[in-house]
């Protein structure tokens, strides 16, 4: 767990060897403690080194043991120790350098930083405060506002940044194990007092108060009901207000609040989740880490709407050459103008050149005979969809995969219009595509292991977190996204407004509450959908009665708000009133106001005062339900794959850890008792109904979300 050798027969160097990031797990505390004290005590030696195996330097404390009771020598006196000796110790930092790896690096006397290396404390984004002195040693260092910004935000900073705010000595381009170690021997003769990072005096800016008020304000207002970051000031004061000695305690007593927390529970889980989340399986066997994907040298996109746009600069700026083909003259100069465009501004923000020489716009489908890759963005139209992948089966040379951006049609449907069903998988981006970081990658029943693999691949290379998903409407997400939309316009028409509804969930911590979510969408969408499978319009069966279609409830005030062309933001009407088309600043509308009225007195509706527990427990236990069935289904392979989902593409708060994390933290008996209680006070609603997998789940003693795979016996694993 760490190497020790005498090198240059005077330098103690210490290689932490913990695969894959060096983490600080019980056994590496245990032999960094050995190792110090062998230095410290062995004549021979006059300076150390510590660094770590595989060019990192180490990752920060073992996450995976936080689950557990601690177990080894503890971190802070450890590392007050190796403060305290007597010889030199310097850091020797490649790769990364963060968390308890970062506050390692802070009490060696030096620190040396490869020119690539990261340094950071991202303990915030775990929900919980670097505990290992972070807080107390980085304000004495780099000063107060630097020290909240990185630790309040979690911000990786680069080796040259760290440079400049004086948190490490030299950077080098060599070797920095080899640099550390002549440091170490030119530093054996100099004193160390004022290397000790804990005895200097935190330089306190002249408005403490008011810039401590200033950042609270500021993370309050990015962070809604996140307790890190408060925790992580509080600390910052103590560095600034009190003695290293009693801030160190101070820091103690806010980690041990933080630690115990649900947040940094689901934070946590939110970490291994998302790594989780790409190590896909088939029911073949066939999985990640054994099936091999195509390289992808070159790609086509057909259309160019905002969806195609975003896949292309996605594409391109990993170095992919892009045909983007649209079928009017028109749509494609606009198409391409709009591209150029995203391209340059992003260059600019990343400080790179616009990689424009990857780009060939085109109106002709024969172009692509030769790319590697092709993924359709037409409009949301099976028809035309078809149409789309009949011809590319005919111009693409047989070796092409052929992918679908569709955010809910039959991906297999597609794949059987083809010449190469095998090679056909969906990628369904979300909007805007170059932004937004999820990709579910659809695996059909006929998708090659080969296929899969290339597209999740692909996915990680553009920056995107690829989850696989099976075949079904709607997927995963939208499919989920269903009932949660049916709740909150249930809840419209018993008594809510718009208002209500989203700031209940704004308050619970969603990014957006529904009804913005959905005016930015566009309405026009989902309106368009519901017409064409009959349930508003000219087609709907007469006989039906109102407000229930197809035997089950239905609300039509979406449709309602349709007809008076309120498609959302871009016509700048829709659940909200906004200052001109394509306005942001969403304002409640009067005229919204009073459709529910008239819509509740035309049906005989009383209109009750509703909870925000309500509000909540109806949408997002709705929502976990169907994260139940889907699972059932084998439409998603864990549980983790879900909230992964969730968290990427629908702005749910990392704090909640994702719908199906959220409902184990609720406790799985209490949402079924609540499910049991919503489904017999509205019985024409199925969603409502427990599903099998949460009752059984219940039955089994709520067994914590990691384990709930065992429980899933499915007949028909799409996954
Ligand atoms: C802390 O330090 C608290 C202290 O202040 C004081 C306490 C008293 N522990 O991300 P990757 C695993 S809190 C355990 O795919 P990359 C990871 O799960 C810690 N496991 O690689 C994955 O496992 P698997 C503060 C860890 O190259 C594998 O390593 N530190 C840890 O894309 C590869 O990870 C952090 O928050 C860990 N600390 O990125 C840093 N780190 O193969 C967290 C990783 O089974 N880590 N694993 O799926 C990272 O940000 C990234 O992993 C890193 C490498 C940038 C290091």
């Amino acid at each position: 767990m760490a190497r020790y050798e005498l090198v240059k027969r005077s330098v103690a160097l210490i290689t932490l060897t913990n695969p894959p990031v060096n983490a600080l797990s019980s056994a590496v505390r245990h032999a960094i403690a050995k190792s110090m004290d062998h230095a410290l005590n062995d004549p021979k030696v006059t300076a150390v080194v510590i660094c770590g195996e595989n060019g990192r330097f180490c990752g920060g404390a073992d996450i995976r043991e936080f689950a557990g009771p601690l177990r080894g020598p503890p971190l802070v006196p450890l590392l007050d120790a190796i403060e305290a000796g007597e010889k030199p110790v310097v850091a020797a930092i490649e790769g990364v350098a963060l968390g308890g790896g970062f506050e390692l690096a802070l009490v060696c006397h030096y620190r040396i930083a490869h020119f690539k290396a990261r340094l950071g404390l991202p303990e915030v984004t775990l929900g919980i405060l670097p505990a290992a002195g972070g807080t107390q040693r980085l304000p004495r260092l780099i000063g107060i506002p630097a020290a909240l910004e990185l630790i309040t935000t979690g911000r990786h900073i680069s080796a040259q940044e760290a440079l400049k705010l004086g948190i490490v000595d030299q950077v080098t381009e060599q070797n920095a194990c080899e640099v550390a170690v002549e440091f170490a021997l030119r530093a054996v003769a100099k004193p160390l007092s004022s290397r000790r990072v804990s005895m200097l005096t935190t330089p306190c800016p002249p408005d403490l108060d008011g810039l401590l008020e200033a950042v609270t304000m500021q993370v309050k207002k990015k962070a809604r009901g996140v307790m890190a970051p408060l925790a992580c000031i509080q600390a910052v004061r103590a560095a600034a207000t009190m003695p290293y000695s009693k801030g160190i305690k101070r820091e103690s007593e806010l980690m041990a609040t933080l630690f115990n927390s649900g947040q940094a529970r689901a934070l946590q889980y939110c970490f291994f989740a998302q790594r989780t989340a790409g190590k896909w399986t088939l029911p073949s066997g066939a999985q990640w880490n054994n099936s091999k994907p195509r390289e992808i040298r070159s790609a086509a996109i057909i259309g160019l709407g905002t969806m195609g746009r975003g896949i292309v600069v996605s594409l391109a700026r990993v170095g992919i050459s892009v045909i983007a083909v649209e079928s009017e003259k028109k749509l494609l100069e606009t198409g391409k103008q709009m591209v150029i465009g995203m391209l340059e501004r992003d260059a600019k923000r990343r400080g790179v050149s616009a990689s424009l020489n990857l780009l060939k716009f085109t109106l002709s489908l024969q172009d692509l005979k030769d790319v590697d890759l092709v993924i359709e963005a037409v409009f949301e139209d099976m028809a035309l969809k078809k149409r789309v992948f009949q011809e590319l089966s005919k111009v693409c040379r047989p070796a092409t995969l052929l992918c679908t951006n569709t955010s809910g049609l039959d991906v297999d449907a597609l794949a059987g219009v083809t010449d190469r069903p095998h090679l056909v998988v969906g990628m369904h981006f979300f909007s805007p595509a170059h932004v937004m970081k999820l990709l579910e990658v659809v695996c059909g029943p006929r998708s090659s292991s080969e296929t899969i693999a290339t597209a999740m691949i692909l996915g990680k290379r553009m920056g995107k977190v690829s989850v696989a998903v099976g075949n079904c409407p709607g997927f995963v997400g939208n499919r989920m996204l269903k009932p949660y939309l049916d709740q909150a316009t249930f809840l419209l028409e018993e008594g809510a407004t718009p208002e209500q509804i989203d700031k209940a969930l704004e308050d619970f911590g969603f990014a957006m509450g529904v009804f913005r979510m959905s005016d930015l969408a566009g309405l026009d969408v989902g309106w368009r959908v519901r017409k064409e499978s009959g349930l508003t319009g000219p087609d709907v069966d007469p006989k039906n009665p109102p407000r229930r279609r197809q035997g089950r409830r239905y609300c039509p005030i979406p449709d309602m708000v349709c007809e008076q062309g309120r498609f959302g933001q871009k016509t700048g009407r829709g659940w909200y009133m906004y200052d001109k088309p394509g306005g942001t600043n969403a304002k409640p509308d009067p005229l919204i106001q009073n459709l529910l009225e008239m819509y509740r007195s035309r049906y005989g509706i009383q209109p009750r005062n509703i909870s925000d527990q309500e509000i909540i427990e109806r949408c997002l236990f709705a929502l976990a339900n169907e994260g139940f069935r889907i699972l059932e289904d084998g439409i998603a392979a864990r549980p983790e794959d879900i909230d992964v989902i969730y968290l990427f593409g629908y702005g749910f708060p990392r704090h909640g850890g994702g719908p199906m994390f959220y409902a184990s933290m609720v406790g799985l008996e209490r949402v079924l008792e609540r499910l049991e209680h919503y489904h017999q006070a509205h019985p024409d609603v199925p969603h409502l109904e427990p599903s099998p997998l949460l009752k059984k789940l219940v039955a089994c003693g709520s067994p914590p979300v990691q384990k709930w795979r065992e429980h899933i016996k499915t007949m028909h694993s799409h996954l």
